[in-house]
């Protein structure tokens, strides 16, 4: 057999450099009113400093367990979720932060949820890779890779079996893609036409194994995978806010109007390590791969580059943008503290609906071994 392909590493292909003052102009992005646009960088910069406040948390030796950072991929969560409606729903994998402050969650039940406090929007009890609000469609955090995939096709299942006009986001990162439930869940969606637009965030590694070791890169990208499952695709640059809204409407339209899924590829990057714990970090990885991107494609540089140059925004306002964003994590952190311990009695409270809820348990089983 010829293997045609054997010598060729395409690997990751960095997109090119983003235009934000051409992409603001594109259908998605035309219409958006100034207080959107400025929405947007606030949005942004709140992910921002709120995780640079929870990672001194963790060095301070407050926050137990996993600390997944989402700084350098912010432009994703904030683009995607300014485009849901509401019968839109949002569930993505571990690395959770930038997903539900986009939502609308609050820093204080976020920065709580961190230090497992029982005000923390999981009471406590989920930590930073199981946030959750429900009330605003905001389905989690899951910590098993590609775990959420398979949820994601089971919300858009709910929706159309409700005859109801939405989609799912659902969000996995590169790491995630060779998964088999991932795959089972492509399989589904676009056999059932389910609408659910997966989205993988590229940020180029799983761990510490760069994504040009762990998958067979076809030139033109991971989402082409999506072709074995006659599935509509797209490549979309994450470090323009605007490609990202461009590119995703027009998934979340098919799905919403056609009832079609999609798989699309952000490229984005992550500066921190996988996780907290990720000392190592800089050994998989040279330091000026990072310098490059925080220099050269960082969203929320080249998006208050946009907002000065439009505008929209002063240095000064900007500058005040920054400060109140810092103050909100800050108090966030000082909520998050003098918080309660979720009390021992409570330990099984919240686990499962049907021991909460008695009257209404529809289900024979035991549900714990004591029982
Ligand atoms: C099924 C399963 N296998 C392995 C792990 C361990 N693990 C946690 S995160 C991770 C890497 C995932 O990388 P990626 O999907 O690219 O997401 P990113 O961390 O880059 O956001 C792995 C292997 C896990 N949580 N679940
Ligand atoms: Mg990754």
């Amino acid at each position: 057999m010829t293997n045609t392909t054997a010598t060729k590493k395409p690997g990751r292909r960095k997109p090119a450099k983003a235009n934000l003052s051409k992409e603001a102009k594109t259908p998605a992005n035309a219409g958006l009113t100034d207080e959107e646009l400025v929405g947007f960088y606030r949005d942004m910069i709140r992910i921002r400093r709120f995780e640079e406040r929870s990672l001194r948390a963790y060095q301070q030796g407050k926050i137990a367990g996993f600390l997944h950072l989402y700084i350098g991929q912010e432009s994703i969560a904030v683009g995607c979720i300014s485009l849901m409606k509401e019968n839109d729903h949002v569930i993505t994998a571990y690395r959770d932060h930038g997903h539900a402050l986009a939502v609308g969650m609050s820093m204080d039940e976020c920065m709580a949820e961190l230090l497992g406090k029982e005000t923390g929007c999981s009471k406590g009890k989920g930590g930073s890779m199981h946030y959750f609000d429900p009330s605003k469609r905001f389905w989690g955090g899951h910590g098993i890779v590609a775990g959420q995939t398979p949820l994601g096709a089971g919300l858009a299942y709910a929706l159309k079996y409700q005859e109801k006009k939405g989609c799912t986001l659902c969000f996995l990162g590169d790491g995630a893609i060779n998964q088999g439930a991932f795959h089972e869940s492509l399989n589904i969606a676009s056999l059932w036409n389910l609408p659910v637009v997966y989205i993988i965030e590229n940020n180029g590694y799983s761990m510490g194994t760069s994504q040009e070791r762990s998958s067979v890169h076809p030139e033109v990208g991971l989402a082409a995978r999506a072709e074995g499952y006659n599935m509509n695709w797209a490549k979309i640059n994450g470090e323009s806010i605007f490609d990202i809204r461009e590119g995703v409407k027009k998934a979340m339209d098919l799905a919403r109007s056609e009832s079609k899924p999609s798989l699309l590829e952000i490229h984005t990057y992550r500066y921190q390590g996988h996780s907290i714990a990720d000392a190592n970090h800089k050994k998989y990885r040279t330091k000026e791969e990072i310098d490059d991107y925080r220099k050269n494609h960082d969203p929320i540089t080249l998006y208050r580059e946009f907002v000065l140059k439009s505008k929209l925004l002063n240095e000064e306002q900007v500058k005040e943008i920054d400060l109140a964003a810092k103050a909100e994590a800050e108090q966030s952190a000082k909520f998050a503290e003098e918080s309660g311990f979720p009390k021992e009695e409570d330990i099984v409270k919240d686990v499962y609906w049907e021991e909460d809820n008695p009257d209404e348990k529809l289900s024979q089983g035991r549900i714990f071994f004591n029982d």
